[in-house]
């Protein structure tokens, strides 16, 4: 096989480069070692930025998305009894997030890309990626059908996740990594009842922290704070209502959390990654084959589609003989990635109980959170950067 672009990993990263490349006119071969079902039906994020939701909509590709989207002028932070609204449109004048879940945007894209005849190859193995510092670099895999592939590349992209193989074949002496990971973890879980909230709620509590988002008008998506090690077994349906029930509950207010069938359950990890550069030869990373965001500021989503938006036009530029946009590649996408990096670590810090920690740590967590509430300055500090940053590219250029 030979094609402009091979991309590693069916996620959205790759599925979005793939399509943003073909409306520039450039083939991509992707390949995903796990089925279209399985990649159409993983649970993981479900808040847009303001700048995705422009992405997807100028891409062709947001037309369920604006039927079904939850469009959220602001979100509700909990703490000490309290519930406190932070109004993005009033703070950023006019920005706000959309509700729609990773696993609708995965498929919107797997569907785009199938429709328009893009060559998306689905459980393979044996990825192997290769000559990345030549201009022919060669990704290796295996079909379905046992059929072992060689396809020469013109550049290849890893949006293989923090999991996959591309950041591995980076010489591990010219890659830095900074990581830093957290002393808990989320369990999360998708319920079959309606909504107990209009906007998502982010509650600090003295046993730990907890999230009320939402999929639909009758699907919510609810997380909680657990331990490290922690294993589903252990949070049957009741334990875990119980505990959503004590952390989200406002004493005097009569508000109760809706429940109802847990149709989905799953812990996620929390850490903090970013490897650097983005960039070895012809290999290029998007995604979390790059960064891991701990998902406490909805980011991680955002940041993979903004990664691939900035790469899209580099990799059009390079195949047209002009290097320079390539050559910046990695730096203009880490300058957001430490943006993000930055916020959604602050916003674990001061929503998650520290285990361990001593009085000190959550009386200066509910200062954090008095002041946020309290003042304009520091209420417009997060909703700018929970809506996404300003110098976000308003679109994609998509023509050349
Ligand atoms: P992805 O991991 O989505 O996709 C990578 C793809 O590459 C996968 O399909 C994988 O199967 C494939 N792959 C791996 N190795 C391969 C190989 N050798 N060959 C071929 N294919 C290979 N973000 C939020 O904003 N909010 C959240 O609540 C949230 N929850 C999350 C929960 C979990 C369990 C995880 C893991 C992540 C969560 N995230 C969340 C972050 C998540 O949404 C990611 O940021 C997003 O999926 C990034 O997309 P990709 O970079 O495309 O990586
Ligand atoms: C989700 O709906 O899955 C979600 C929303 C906001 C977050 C994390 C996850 O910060």
């Amino acid at each position: 096989m030979r094609t402009q672009v091979g991309i590693v990993g069916a996620g959205p990263a790759g599925l979005l480069l793939s399509h943003l490349l073909a409306l520039r006119g450039i083939d991509s071969v992707v390949v995903e070692t796990r089925s279209r079902a399985y990649c159409e039906a993983r649970q993981r994020a479900g808040v847009l930025e303001d700048g995705s939701v422009r992405l997807l909509r100028e891409a062709g590709l947001a037309d369920r998305l604006d039927r079904l989207g939850l469009e959220h002028g602001g979100i509700y932070l909990q703490f000490a009894g309290e519930r406190h609204h932070v109004d993005f449109r009033e703070l950023t004048g006019g920005r706000t997030v959309t509700v729609y879940a990773q696993t609708e945007v995965v498929k919107d894209l797997i569907a785009k890309r199938v429709a328009s005849g893009g060559a998306v190859h689905f459980d393979v193995v044996d990825t192997e990626v290769d000559h990345l510092t030549s201009d022919q670099p060669v990704l290796r895999f295996t079909g379905a059908d046992g059929t072992r592939h060689e396809v020469g590349c013109d550049a290849i992209a890893g949006c293989d996740g923090f999991h996959g193989i591309c950041r591995e074949a980076i010489p591990p002496d010219l890659l830095t990594v900074r990581e830093r990971g957290y002393p808990f973890a989320w369990l999360g879980i998708l319920a079959d009842v309606p909504p107990s909230t209009d906007e998502l709620i982010y509650a600090h509590h003295p046993n730990g922290f907890a999230l009320h988002s939402l999929r639909s008008p009758t699907v919510s998506r609810l997380y909680l704070q657990v331990g490290p090690d922690e294993s589903v077994g252990a949070w049957p349906d009741d334990r875990i209502w119980d505990e959503l029930q004590c952390r989200f509950e406002l004493p005097g207010s009569g508000w109760r959390l809706k429940q109802g069938p847990v149709l989905d359950k799953g812990i996620t990890p929390m850490r903090s990654f970013v490897g650097a550069p983005m960039r070895y030869g012809r290999l290029f990373l998007a995604g979390d084959a790059a960064h891991i965001v701990p998902p406490t500021g909805a980011k991680g989503l955002n940041l993979a589609m903004a990664d691939v938006a900035v790469l899209a036009p580099a990799l059009d530029a390079l195949l047209h003989g002009d290097a320079r946009p390539a050559d910046d590649y990695s730096a203009t996408c880490l300058r957001r990635v430490w943006r993000s990096t930055h916020f959604s670590w602050w916003m674990t810090s001061m929503l998650h109980r520290i285990p361990g920690a001593d009085d000190m740590e959550a009386e200066l967590q509910l200062s954090q959170l008095r002041y946020v509430v309290a003042s304009r300055a520091a209420a417009t500090s997060l909703a700018e950067n929970y809506t996404g940053y300003p110098e976000l590219p308003a679109g994609t250029n998509l023509a050349r």
